[in-house]
């Protein structure tokens, strides 16, 4: 039997010619590769998502680290003013005691690990006889602020 005559005995056997099942061939790798393509941007759509969340936690991350060492740095200058006030003595020679590096230079503000702190004081505030010690502590973009009346 001849190639024609078995083509001819498959298409009036099955029904239907050889095209019909080229077609549906094609058809079905089409099908798969819009499948694959669908489920590969699915998945590069989870690996964007999650480095862009690990990504945000980083920077959480830092920014609670320098809101922490802003925050010891600001209570750092509190001691140390409470020291200048209880000694009676400029001790860092920014000339005011209670101050602490109070000179607008910030370049000279005393460090505590990556944190800088500086400690501005105000007598007879907020009452007379009521000092006002108002510490500022930074680190990174990160700044803290306390207040502290002292009597
Ligand atoms: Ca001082
Ligand atoms: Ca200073």
């Amino acid at each position: 039997m001849s190639a024609v005559a078995e083509i001819s005995r498959r298409r009036c056997s099955a029904g239907d010619s050889i095209m019909t099942h080229v077609r549906k061939a094609s058809d079905r790798t089409g099908t798969v590769i819009v499948v694959f393509i669908v489920v590969l941007i699915m998945v590069e759509l989870i690996i964007v998502t999650m480095v862009t969340s690990a990504s945000r936690d980083h920077d959480l991350t830092v920014h609670r680290a320098f809101t922490v060492e802003a925050f010891y740095a600001a209570e750092a200058g509190v001691n140390m003013a409470v020291r200048e006030l209880m000694e009676d003595s400029d001790e860092d020679g920014d000339g005011t005691i209670g101050s602490i590096s109070d000179d607008s230079n910030d370049a000279n503000d005393p460090t505590l690990g990556n944190a800088r702190f500086l400690v501005t004081s105000t007598a007879d505030t907020p009452f007379p006889g009521q000092r006002t010690l108002t510490s500022q502590g930074r680190s990174g973009e990160t700044r803290r602020e306390m207040t502290n009346v002292i009597e």
